[in-house]
């Protein structure tokens, strides 16, 4: 069989089951073609995408302005490396940081790099500008937190199928409990070698835990009290997801380091980025840190136009309308229901709870039926399911989804 040659669904899943490493257990569709809020699998069966790839497809799949300035970028140039200037990588810092409203941008690929830049970063500046002993640094994390899969990341996990068999693990890191701030400021208060707390403003992963209001900006406050970085993991909570541009613009809460990914290129290419004021981000000198495709000439054009469609299309204002809508209509089906016990989230980042042991199959089996029924969803931790469709997506259609997951999870009553 050629390479190119059109295959089915069995024959794609097969080839990637026994070519392929099984580090992924996806659910079995495969997606041949995406478009705004839809993608087709290979027999062209159509569905709707209500996870947007985690958060990265926030803009609709393949959208054209975001394509156009990929291709534009790629017929005439790729990458330079940081041997050398480009013409784009300038334009972008200077775009990205009036548009978030910070001194300046470090470029980078993957989320898990943009995290790992900012852990150095805080490390960095807590020698250089906060005086805490070489080595000595602690950062504070919060547990069933998510922030990638490199080895430091993992080592702060307690997801134990991500953690485990993966040591010795990365020292330096204080484990409190998420919306404890009684935790944070026991944390913070005796150990003056506290450099940085790192933090999901909602914990995506975990189940998407939105925090008591209020708990952002005090947790603020407190790094401001005890001079400690405040560090926003908005990988998958930034670029208008939870109906503002940053989660944590639903409480004012600017951040010392900003840390973005997935959305930041709409999908279309790898880009993440971390942010910072000079007072931070000046601890960094040449041969610090880097990558090679980081602040690349595609992931600056594309992350351009990225950011300008969430702009033109009003993509916060929304997901905060259209996020609402979805809520209400779930909770109607929850307080009738047997099978769910409840519906939470903000924006467009929204999750239910099913009424089963974590270790069930029960929403895997949603899913599926999901599936079967046009809808692409996928549980987080066993009895949770996320939805998250792509903010592009009209009211209209969300109530055609909304009636979609109702039928689907009648049929599960
Ligand atoms: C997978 C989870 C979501 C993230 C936050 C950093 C990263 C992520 C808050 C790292 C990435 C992705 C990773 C992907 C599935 C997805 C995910 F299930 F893994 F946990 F969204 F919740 N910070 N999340 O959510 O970014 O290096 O992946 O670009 O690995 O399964 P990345």
């Amino acid at each position: 069989m050629s390479v190119t040659q059109r295959l089915t669904s069995a024959d794609a899943i097969a080839l990637e089951d026994k070519h392929g490493a099984h580090n992924y257990h996806p659910l079995p569709v495969v997606l041949h073609s995406g478009e705004g809020v839809h993608v087709w699998d290979v027999e062209g069966k159509q569905y709707y995408d209500f996870l947007s790839a985690y958060s990265a497809v926030n803009q609709g799949h393949c959208h054209p302005k975001i394509v156009g300035a990929m291709t534009a970028q790629a017929e005439r140039l790729t990458l330079t490396s940081r041997a050398f200037y480009n013409d784009v990588l300038g334009r972008y810092a200077q775009f990205a940081t009036s548009y978030f409203g910070f001194d300046k941008l470090l470029p980078m690929n993957t989320g898990a790099e943009a995290v790992e830049t900012a852990l150095k970063l805080c490390r960095k500046w807590a020698y250089e500008k906060k005086g805490i002993s070489e080595n000595a640094a602690e950062i504070v994390v919060c547990e069933n937190n998510f922030h990638g899969r490199t080895t430091t990341i993992i080592s702060f996990s307690n997801d134990a199928v991500a953690r485990a068999n993966f040591g010795p693990y990365t020292a330096g890191f204080i484990k409190i409990a998420y919306d404890n701030l009684e935790a944070l400021e026991a944390a913070l208060s005796n150990n003056p070698n506290v450099a940085g707390f790192l933090v999901e403003p909602i914990q995506g992963e975990a189940g998407v835990y939105v925090p008591s209001a209020g708990y952002l900006s005090a947790a603020k406050a407190l790094c401001e009290k005890y001079n400690v970085l405040f560090i926003a993991d908005e990988v998958q909570t930034g670029i208008a997801r939870t109906g503002k541009l940053l989660a944590v613009d639903h409480e004012g809460v600017k951040p010392d380091v900003l840390i973005l990914g997935k959305a930041l290129s709409g999908g279309a290419y790898p880009v993440s980025a971390v942010l910072a004021n000079d007072v931070v981000m000046d601890v960094i000198r040449p041969g610090n840190h880097g990558s090679t495709f980081g602040g690349n000439p595609v992931a600056a054009a594309v992350a351009i136009a990225a950011l300008e469609v969430v702009e033109e299309e009003k993509l916060a204002e929304n997901a905060e309308r259209l996020g609402i809508l979805f809520r209400d209509r779930l909770q109607a089906y929850v307080d009738k229901s047997e099978l769910v016990s409840l519906v939470r989230g903000k924006g467009l980042l929204n999750a239910i709870v099913i009424n089963d042991s974590e270790d069930s199959d029960t929403a895997w089996n949603i899913c599926m039926a999901l599936r079967d029924n046009g809808l692409l969803a996928k549980p987080t931790h066993g009895n949770i399911i996320r939805f998250a469709p792509p903010l592009v997506m009209t009211e209209a259609q969300l109530l055609d989804c909304v009636a979609i997951i109702i039928k689907t999870l009648e049929g599960f009553e």
